[in-house]
């Protein structure tokens, strides 16, 4: 029997919350991990310190090399070094809300950053390197056509849609004139209890946890109505694994196939730890009060709104079932019990208190 030796994957973004989730499974798999993370002022590790191997081990499995995706010599000389099999390209700025604020940037880190590998295996002549773009629903924007699948046409309302529209597009573009395996995952919504902390879904967790401890009295929000296909982050990071197994390269939507309003998760959420919400008033003076009661826990911010919004998203994942045999398996009432508990628990031994976050 021959040893083969454990494929190589280089991961930027894997200090992000997908990022540690695929360097977790890539590890399971017996993969050796090579990971990006940016220069902090502060420690920005957290979420893949557990996978940390002392750097004078001899046979390590995780490594983690400082970087930017906007810095080209960074990346060529890493990909150089590392020389990957698989190349998972995670790293963005990845809040939608934030990307009207510093547009520039996230064209930067977002668009021309992918660019930037794509050119880096090209000069390296790295053809045999597989690529992983992380492409997003936010590709979407407007609703054209529901539910949203691979032929649907793009109309993204973000600087940051825009960004990773040119990051697609780009992906698509080296595949057909390099013959590079070059692949987009067009991911739905995904969150987890390690979910940054000022997405909805975790800010709404993180309050609950506060406020079900009385150390918060009201979560402001922007807007209910729009509605999410939300999947748990483990399974998708799956997804993009199975993408780079394929003999071809494609680009695949990856979505559980059910949407639900910013209002519903609430209600889901704030039911789990024992607080029944009832709703009241309409547009920006609705409010969400304790049923039955005077205490009024949810109110509309309308700084949370955003200049153009995706009011709809609904994923129809048939081609990743059917040609990657992938499917999202946790519903989203158990992701959300699992990230609700998980608040409650980091709530207790932080007693960190929720407050205006973005
Ligand atoms: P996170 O925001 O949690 O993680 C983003 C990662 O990118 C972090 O590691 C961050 O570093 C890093 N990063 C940001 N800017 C740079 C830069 N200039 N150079 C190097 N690294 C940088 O995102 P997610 O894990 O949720 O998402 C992963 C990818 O998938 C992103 O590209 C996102 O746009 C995309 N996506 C996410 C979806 C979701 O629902 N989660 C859905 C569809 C697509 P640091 O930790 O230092 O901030
Ligand atoms: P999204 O995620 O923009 O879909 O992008 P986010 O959780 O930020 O917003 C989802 C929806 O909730 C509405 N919303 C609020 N959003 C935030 N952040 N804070 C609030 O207080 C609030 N109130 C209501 C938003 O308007 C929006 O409609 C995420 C990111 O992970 C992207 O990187 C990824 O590409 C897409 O998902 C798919």
């Amino acid at each position: 029997m021959t040893n083969r030796a454990p494929k190589r994957a280089l991961i930027t973004g894997v200090t992000g919350q997908d990022g540690s989730y695929l360097a977790e499974l890539l590890l399971s798999k017996g993969y050796e991990v090579h990971g990006i993370k940016r220069r902090s002022s502060s420690f920005n590790t957290a979420r893949v310190d557990h996978l940390y191997e002392d750097v004078h081990e001899v046979d390590r499995h995780f490594t983690l090399h400082y970087g930017d995706m906007t810095d080209s010599t960074n990346l060529i000389r890493l990909i150089q070094e590392v020389q990957p099999d698989e190349i998972y390209n995670l790293a963005a700025q990845s809040h939608v809300h934030v990307s009207f604020e510093t547009p520039e940037y996230t064209a930067n880190a977002d668009g021309m950053g992918t660019l930037r590998i794509l050119e880096a295996l090209r000069i390296l002549r790295m053809d045999k390197t597989r690529f992983y773009q992380a492409s997003t629903s936010e590709l979407y924007g407007k609703v054209v056509e529901t539910p949203q699948k691979e032929t649907t046409p793009f109309y993204p309302r973000s600087p940051y849609g825009v960004a990773k529209l040119y990051a697609y597009w780009i992906t698509v573009n080296y595949r057909e004139s390099y013959g590079m395996h070059a692949s987009n995952g067009i991911l739905f919504n995904h969150e987890s209890p390690r979910r940054g902390e000022t997405f909805v879904t975790r800010k709404i967790t993180r309050a609950v946890a506060a406020i079900a401890a009385g150390d918060q009295d009201r979560l402001y929000l922007g807007n209910l109505d729009s509605m999410r296909d939300w999947g748990h982050a483990r399974d998708y990071v799956e997804g993009m694994w199975r993408i780079l197994q394929q003999d071809n390269p494609g680009d695949y939507v990856l979505a559980t196939g059910r949407t639900v309003s910013v209002r519903e998760f609430v209600d889901t959420a704030f039911r789990v730890a024992g607080m029944d919400i009832e709703w009241r008033g309409k547009g920006v003076d609705e409010r969400g009060y304790v049923r039955g009661t005077d205490r009024c826990l949810i109110e509309v911010d309308p700084r949370y709104f955003r200049p153009t919004e995706v009011d709809l998203l609904l994923g129809d994942p048939t081609k990743a079932e059917r040609e990657l045999g992938w499917r999202a398996t946790t519903t989203l009432e158990e992701m959300i019990v699992e990230m609700v508990n998980s608040d409650i628990r980091e709530h207790a031994t932080n007693s960190v208190h929720q407050r205006d976050k973005d």
